[in-house]
């Protein structure tokens, strides 16, 4: 089995130090770091969802897979971010109130750092006065928003409902992501952007602070 395959193989079984030393020799071996995570890490991921959804596979599972994902993260994300010198930008990022997933947020994160930009991380579970306030306090002018569950997606509504009525909008601007959310979802609740993966959400993110018009066609 390739190697990349044997990351994603282990990754599925949930074996965190096996991760670990398959990305280290990948490493080693100079596969890059993006082949790494896309063909390796996040593939391993997509199995487990995928086993997830057929209920082949159950919550502690999952969780020993996402350990194994960190696992491997870690050894990854300094290379990821090896080209970022140049701070471009600050930008809030965090998993909505009442939501846990993190591993998808934080990958943006890191291909945010990777690009350049400052990232104050809120982490998970974050309510929608704090992903403002901690703008606010930060100089941060995005606010990127991270939702896994379908019940959880409205509360980026709601901060985005906050930045109105505080009149912060054109100062704030916000972005979201997660799999269950679309561009459609995003134009309906007023986000200034969407964004699929981490490359995208970095090509989003970098236009909004650049002053692009994003989804709603201005600041
Ligand atoms: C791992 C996982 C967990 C782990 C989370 C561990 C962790 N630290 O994150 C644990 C075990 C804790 C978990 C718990 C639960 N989970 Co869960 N989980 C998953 C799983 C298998 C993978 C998610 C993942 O990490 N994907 C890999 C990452 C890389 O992808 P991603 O998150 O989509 O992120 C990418 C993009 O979306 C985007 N992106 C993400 N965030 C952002 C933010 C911004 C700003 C931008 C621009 C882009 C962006 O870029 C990322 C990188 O490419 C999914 C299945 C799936 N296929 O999505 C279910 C899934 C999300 N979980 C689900 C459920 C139901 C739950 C639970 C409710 C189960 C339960 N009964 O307890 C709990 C909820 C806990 C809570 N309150 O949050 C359902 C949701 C169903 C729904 N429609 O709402 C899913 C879809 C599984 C399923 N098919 O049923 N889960």
């Amino acid at each position: 089995m390739e190697l990349l395959e044997q990351i994603a193989d282990q990754l599925e079984k949930g074996q965190a130090a096996t991760v670990a030393q398959l990305t280290t020799e990948a490493i080693s071996a100079e596969i890059p770091a993006a082949e790494i995570l896309n063909g390796g890490l996040i593939a391993g991921m997509d199995l487990v969802g995928e086993k997830f959804r057929k209920h082949e596979v159950f919550l502690p599972h999952v969780l020993l897979a996402a350990k194994a994902m960190h696992a491997g993260m870690e050894l990854i994300k300094p290379l990821l971010m090896r080209d970022g010198v140049r701070r471009v930008g600050k930008a809030v990022l965090g998993t909505v109130r009442g939501d846990q997933h993190d591993i998808g947020k934080n990958l943006v994160g890191i291909m945010l750092e990777g690009a350049g930009f400052e990232v104050l991380d809120l982490g998970t579970d974050v309510a929608p006065e704090r992903f403002v306030e901690a703008a606010l306090a930060g100089g941060a002018t995005v606010i990127g928003m991270s939702a896994l569950l379908t019940t959880t997606m409205p509360v980026m509504r709601e901060v985005i409902e906050l930045i109105n009525e505080r009149e912060l909008r054109g100062r704030l601007r916000t972005v979201i992501g997660g799999a269950p959310v679309t561009e459609d979802y995003a134009r309906e609740i007023g986000a200034d952007a969407y964004a699929f993966d981490g490359v995208s959400a970095v090509d989003r993110i970098r236009d909004l602070v650049a002053g692009g018009p994003g989804l709603l066609g201005g600041p």
